[in-house]
């Protein structure tokens, strides 16, 4: 009985929490208010492009060297696949290709990551504070928005057969009324490799399908198997098969899902940014110091979560 009640509060406190004038002008009302002073200020082309798309569609594709110069793609990569061919990383793919299913978890993933500290000179996070991705993401939330952290998995093959589970299945995150995400594929990923898919239009903020099966916060939204191809047009499903560089933009409080590699690995690089109002933990710790002198405001506002009151900047 006492632990309903308790349900029952977190959820009210999470659907005014979430709520749009609570979401924008009381929680967010530091980001909103910096980022009206820069909006739509030095945005190219190609930033325009990717706005436009994640806004229609919650869904935008670029290359990585739309965004980083030939010399830093190359670091990124380089750092990555020495992770993949790291003789430990080898030896658990090996012990781990076709792993047992084991519903609801994600038996199906390595996680490359070697240190979860930020350090603003490794590639992977020079990567995640590019200012050009800052700027995409504080346009398309409307705010200064925080870098919440970064993934980088190897997805191996599951066993012949098995439902998809965990995050291969159709899924809405938790985070937040609206995020955006980077995937970056660092191997050629087709319909055998376990392809990241979406839904068009069903990102929160505006998108067509937001309404069906929404996320009821502080937890997301797994329908039942098949119940979304059901309620939604199969013309609307993204099947995002791509070369290696690839490079997505992508609204995940709309429905998505991946990994489902069925013969070949797949190696990609995520980075989560949200708004200040954002649920899940941070993905990353801190330095004892943190040397922000060379960073934009945007990226030092990204920055500052909690925990950062224990650094020295
Ligand atoms: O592995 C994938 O493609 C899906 C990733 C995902 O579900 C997520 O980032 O929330």
């Amino acid at each position: 009985m006492l632990n309903r009640i308790k349900q029952t509060i977190r959820f009210k406190y999470y659907r005014v929490r979430m709520s749009e004038p609570v979401w924008l002008r009381v929680i967010n009302r530091t980001g909103y208010n910096l980022f009206k002073k820069d909006r739509n200020r030095n945005l190219d082309e190609m930033q325009k492009r990717i706005l436009a798309d994640l806004r229609d569609n919650g869904i935008a594709f670029a290359r990585v060297t739309d965004i980083l110069s030939q010399q830093e793609w190359e670091e990124l990569r380089s750092y990555v696949l020495g992770r993949v061919n790291d003789p430990a990383i080898q030896t658990r793919m090996q012990e781990q290709r076709s792993a047992e299913y084991k519903q609801e978890e994600k038996y199906f993933n390595i996680d490359l990551v070697n240190s979860r500290i930020l350090d603003l000179k490794h590639p992977m996070y020079r990567f995640a504070l590019n200012e050009k991705i800052l700027g995409i993401a504080n346009e398309y939330m409307g705010m200064y928005t925080k870098f919440r952290g970064i993934r980088l998995w190897a997805s191996l093959p599951v066993p012949k057969g098995v439902p998809e589970t965990a995050s291969q299945r159709w899924h809405r995150d938790l985070d937040d009324r609206q995020l955006m995400k980077t995937f970056v594929y660092f191997n050629d990923v087709d319909e055998t490799g376990g392809p990241f898919n979406y839904i068009r239009q069903s990102h929160g903020g505006g998108g067509k399908w937001n309404n069906i099966f929404p996320t009821p916060f502080p937890v997301g939204s797994y329908p039942p198997h098949g119940a979304v191809e059901k309620a939604i047009p199969q013309e609307y499903i993204v099947k995002a098969t791509g070369k290696a560089g690839t490079l997505i933009f992508c609204d995940t409080s709309g429905f998505h899902k991946g990994g489902y590699c069925t013969e070949k690995n797949r190696y990609m690089l995520f980075c989560l940014y949200a708004s200040a109002a954002t649920i899940d933990p941070l993905g990353y710790t801190y330095p004892s110091k943190l040397d922000v002198a060379n960073l934009s405001p945007r990226a030092h506002f990204a920055l500052q979560n909690e925990g950062v009151d224990s650094v020295t900047i």
